[in-house]
């Protein structure tokens, strides 16, 4: 979405993220729902398009690892807000999900993202983090998990993947838990050609994915 098609609230929600500003984007974001904005609009149109704009800075040189970081920090404290409201708390789970990371990657945006949505789709989300081991996932699993979620966002990584799927295997839980796998450099054709159950490219997609996935009408 260019600047255009943002109003003034939410491009100075935008230009907070991407100028690492944690109080202006906290802010701007109380602001916006105060106005009676719907949470989901200022992700799509603020908080992802700031987040994009950033590794397409990054990727410029415009931008390094402590901008990066920065907005990550002024996107979480967004996020805080959003949070709340995108999660149905009180209600039955219609299944469990284990979460995470994969190992040796530390972003933790889009896996939260996820994490919010799927909670917010009625699922019981246990968030292992980030930079998670495949015995990790293994062993929350054998607590009897339905389904196992990995993330990850970088093309070093994301390679971590198979080994989850490989050691959930070896320890007879492949039927048991439904894989799924998201994350920018992940595509459907790599979650096939690894054997997971699924791939979503973003957070809502992943909740009718794992619904899918789990036979829910
Ligand atoms: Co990093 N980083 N980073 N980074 N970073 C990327 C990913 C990069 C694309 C930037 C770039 O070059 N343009 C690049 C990866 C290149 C590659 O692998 N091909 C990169 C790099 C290189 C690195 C370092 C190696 C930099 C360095 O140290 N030299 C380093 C690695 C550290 C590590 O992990 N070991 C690094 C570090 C960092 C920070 C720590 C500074 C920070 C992360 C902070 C944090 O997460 N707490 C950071 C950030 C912020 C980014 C960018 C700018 C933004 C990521 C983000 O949060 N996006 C990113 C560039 C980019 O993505 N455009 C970049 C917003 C988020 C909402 O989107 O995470 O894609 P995303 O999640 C989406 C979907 O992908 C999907 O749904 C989400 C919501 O719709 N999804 C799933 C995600 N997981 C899913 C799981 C599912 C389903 C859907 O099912 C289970």
């Amino acid at each position: 979405m260019n600047s255009k098609a943002r109003d003034k609230g939410l491009e100075e929600v935008y230009n907070a993220v991407l100028e690492g500003d944690a109080e202006a984007s906290h802010q701007g974001v109380q602001t916006a729902l105060a106005e009676g904005r719907n949470p989901e609009d200022i992700l799509h149109q603020s908080l992802i398009p700031a987040m994009k704009e950033v590794g397409e800075r990054f990727e410029r040189q415009e931008y390094y690892v402590p901008e990066m970081l920065i907005a990550a920090r002024s996107m979480q404290a967004a996020l805080n807000l959003i949070r709340p409201l995108l999660v149905v708390r009180g209600v039955k789970a219609v299944g469990k999900v284990a979460l995470g990371t994969v190992q040796g990657d530390l972003h933790d945006i889009g896996k939260n993202l996820v994490g919010m949505m799927l909670e917010g789709g009625g699922f019981e989300v246990i968030d292992l983090g980030t930079d998670v081991a495949p015995a990790k996932f293994v062993e929350v699993a054998q607590d009897g998990v339905d389904l196992v979620a990995m993330s990850a966002l970088l093309t070093t990584t994301m390679t971590k993947m198979p080994a989850v799927i490989k050691a959930l295997a070896e320890a007879g839980l492949r039927d048991q838990a439904k894989v799924m796998i998201g994350g920018a450099p992940v595509t459907q054709e790599y979650s096939r050609q690894i054997g997971a159950d699924g791939y979503a490219p973003d957070a809502s997609q992943a909740v009718a994915l794992a619904r899918a996935l789990l036979n829910l009408s």
